[in-house]
C-alpha cells in the first residue's frame, strides 16, 4: 500500500476545520501536520502541549499530557516530525497546560533546555543529525523528560538523507537510510542468517518500499493522575497497567491502518513489499518484539550493534531507545500448503505482561499484525 509521503498542507487542514474529517486524516497519516519546510534546510513545526484524557481499551479514562499539532486536540503520540540530515529545526511550543514544558531529543545533542511557562510561547531550535535515523522528541514537564514519557508527550523524529527526502514511491536503498547495515567497511556482506531447514538463506531486501513507525509506551493510571495533578517525581516502580503501540492497544492496534503492516508478498526466498519498521520505546521497561510469518532484518540496534544485519524473529528494544527493522514480506516459509497472500500474522511483545491491559486482560496490550495482500 502507498503510505502518505507529505504532510497535508497546513491550509488544507485548516480548510477541513477541526471536525471529524481533519481528525481522521491526521490520525491516519501520523505526520505532524504543523510541520512545513520553510527553506531548503529549514523545517518549522508547532507543538501545542495540552492536558487531555485518553480512554483505555477497557473504558478507563486516564489523564494525559500530549502534543497537539493544533491547540484543539492532544495527540498521543505526537505527530511524526520528518526532517532531513543537517536541517535547522525550529519547534514553536505554545503551552496550553498548567506546567512548564520544554523539549528533549534523546541522542541529538544541542537541543536547548528552555522551559516554556504555562500559557506562554517559545521556539526551540536545533540542528538535525548529519546521519539519517530514527529518534523521538519528548516534552520535559517541569524539566523532567521522564514525566513527559509517563504522560505521553512523545513523538517520532525521522531524519531522512537529503538525497531521499520524503518519498517511498521510488524504493530507497537500505544503505542510504542505514549506512553500514548491510556491508562491513571492507565491502563484505554483513547480513547473515543462522541455518534453518538447510542453508538456503532468504535474500535480504536491497530496497525499502514502505515504512511504519511504532511508538511503544506504558501507562499507569495512578501515576498519570498524580503526575497530571502536579506531582513531579515518579515512583521507583511504576507498575504499568496499559501497554500501547502508537497510543492504542489490543484489537484497536491490530485494526489500525496506521499501525498494522500490510504488503504484497514476494516469493518464498525473495522479498515483497519490504517494510521498514521504526520501533521507538518511550516506556520504562524493555520490549521484546516478536514477528510471526517472516523473520525481520535488524537495521539498527542501540546497545548490541553486532546483531545489525541478522535475520531474527524477536528483537529487544531497551527503554528509551530505538530499533529499526525490515519486514521483508517474503512468502512465509513455514506455511503449508504455501500460501502467498490473504494471510495475517500476529506481531506482539514477548514480555507477556505487555500483552495485557488493566492487570490481566489478554490480549489488550502491545499487539498488531502483518497482512499479506
Ligand atoms: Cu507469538
Amino acid at each position: 500500500m502507498d503510505l502518505p509521503v507529505t504532510p497535508l498542507p497546513r491550509r488544507t487542514v485548516l480548510r477541513y476545520g477541526l471536525g471529524a474529517a481533519a481528525t481522521t486524516l491526521l490520525a491516519s497519516a501520523g505526520l505532524l501536520a504543523s510541520a512545513e519546510r520553510a527553506a531548503a534546510d529549514v523545517v518549522n513545526a508547532e507543538l501545542h502541549p495540552l492536558n487531555g484524557e485518553r480512554i483505555m481499551i477497557d473504558g478507563l479514562i486516564v489523564p494525559v499530557l500530549g502534543f497537539g499539532s493544533t491547540a484543539q486536540r492532544a495527540e498521543i503520540p505526537g505527530g511524526r516530525l520528518e526532517v532531513q540530515t543537517g536541517d535547522t529545526v525550529n519547534v514553536r511550543i505554545t503551552n496550553g497546560t498548567t506546567r512548564q514544558i520544554g523539549l528533549a531529543v534523546p541522542g541529538v545533542p544541542g537541543v536547548p533546555g528552555t522551559l516554556v511557562p504555562p500559557g506562554g510561547t517559545g521556539t526551540i531550535s536545533f540542528t538535525a543529525p548529519a546521519r539519517p535515523g530514527t529518534f523521538y522528541y519528548v516534552g520535559t514537564i517541569d524539566g523532567s523528560a521522564d514525566t513527559g514519557r509517563a504522560l505521553g508527550t512523545t513523538g517520532a523524529l525521522v531524519v531522512r538523507p537529503r538525497e531521499y527526502p520524503a518519498t517511498f514511491r521510488d524504493p530507497v536503498p537500505i544503505e542510504a537510510l542505514f549506512p553500514g547495515a548491510l556491508r562491513n567497511a571492507d565491502g563484505t556482506p554483513r547480513a547473515r542468517r543462522q541455518p534453518l531447514f538447510g542453508t538456503d538463506a532468504p535474500q535480504i531486501p536491497q530496497v525499502i518500499v514502505q515504512e511504519r513507525t511504532w511508538l511503544f509506551s506504558e501507562l499507569n493510571p495512578t501515576t498519570a493522575r498524580d503526575l497530571a495533578g502536579g506531582r513531579i517525581a515518579l515512583p521507583s516502580d511504576p507498575e504499568p497497567e496499559y501497554f500501547l503501540i502508537n497510543g492504542i492497544s489490543g484489537m484497536l492496534a491490530v485494526e489500525d491502518p496506521a499501525t498494522f503492516l500490510e504488503g504484497r508478498a514476494g516469493d518464498l526466498l525473495t522479498p515483497g513489499d519490504a517494510t521498514l519498521v521504526r520501533m521507538i520505546n518511550t516506556g520504562r521497561a524493555p520490549r521484546s518484539v516478536h514477528f510471526h510469518g517472516n523473520h525481520i532484518w535488524v537495521l539498527s540496534h542501540p546497545d548490541t550493534p553486532w546483531i545489525v544485519g541478522t535475520n531474527k524473529d524477536t528483537v529487544r528494544i531497551p527503554p528509551g531507545t530505538v530499533v529499526d527493522v525490515l519486514f521483508p514480506f517474503s512468502t512465509p516459509p513455514d506455511s503449508y500448503p504455501v500460501v502467498a497472500h490473504a494471510q495475517k500474522y500476529v506481531v506482539h511483545d514477548h514480555i507477556e505482561m505487555a500483552e495485557t491491559a488493566s492487570g490481566g486482560h489478554y490480549a489488550g496490550g502491545m499487539v498488531s499484525e502483518a497482512v499479506f495482500d
